[in-house]
């Protein structure tokens, strides 16, 4: 038997997101505890080397970092596969994760921005790399044509929150960047990531928003 699986993860977390869209894409058996990351148990600060999570418990063992625990889990599980057999395509998908995975950093510093200057710098980043995904990416309708990928997965965790601010808040960050827009439609309706959401998502997103003292909760909205 293998050892069993537990994520730890917290409800609002597009890292955590990711790992859990793998586990229920390849179809693996687990276990969800969500923390709060403000009161973070003791057991958890001696277990994350970084603090951070997704932490995933193999047996006694604990992953972190979100892109190592989806490869751990694309090698450990090699049925439902959500990498390309190719090496060179393999790492070109393996390029855009880190671009997914600074679009979600850039997308938290712009939720947490206290201030106008600091919202624009974070909204500048994100811009660049929607640029790039429209230069350089054709979908169709996904990353690697029909098939969902381990890139997909990293995307639309990132994207989630970012779609979700820019409808409440007019941002109109998509409008010049049509076929990143319509790749992102795609990915955000993925069934695997409306199981890794929390059902109070919305009212959890403007409580976080509203803790944290948002800038965006400065600008017109519809929350
Ligand atoms: N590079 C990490 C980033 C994880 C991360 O930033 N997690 C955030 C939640 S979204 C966290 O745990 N923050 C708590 C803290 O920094 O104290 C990964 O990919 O797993």
């Amino acid at each position: 038997m293998s050892d069993p699986i537990k994520l730890i993860t917290s409800k609002l977390s597009p890292y955590g997101h990711r790992v859990e869209m793998v586990l229920i894409e390849k179809n693996i058996p687990y276990e969800k505890q969500d923390i709060s990351l403000a009161t973070k148990p003791d057991w958890f600060v001696k277990d994350a080397p970084l603090g951070k999570v997704p932490l995933l418990y193999v047996g006694d063992k604990a992953l972190f970092e979100s892109i190592a625990i989806c490869e751990y889990l694309e090698e450990a599980f090699p049925e439902n596969p959500l990498h390309p057999k190719d090496a060179l395509l393999k790492g070109w998908h393996r390029g855009w994760m880190e671009v997914a995975s600074g679009i979600t950093s850039s997308t938290l510093g712009m939720m947490f921005a206290q201030n106008q200057e600091e919202f624009d710098l974070k909204k500048v980043e994100i811009v660049t790399r929607l640029a790039a995904i429209n230069k350089h990416l054709k979908f169709s309708p996904y990353f690697d044509g029909e098939k969902f990928s381990l890139v997909d997965a990293c995307m639309a965790s990132a994207f989630k929150p970012l779609t979700f601010i820019d409808n409440k808040f007019t941002l109109e960050i998509f409008d010049l960047y049509k076929t990143a827009a319509t790749y992102v439609e795609s990915v955000v309706a993925r069934g695997s990531l409306h199981k890794a959401l929390p059902d109070d998502y919305e009212s959890l997103f403007k409580g976080l928003l509203e803790r944290k003292k948002s800038h965006l909760l400065t600008m017109s909205f519809s929350l």
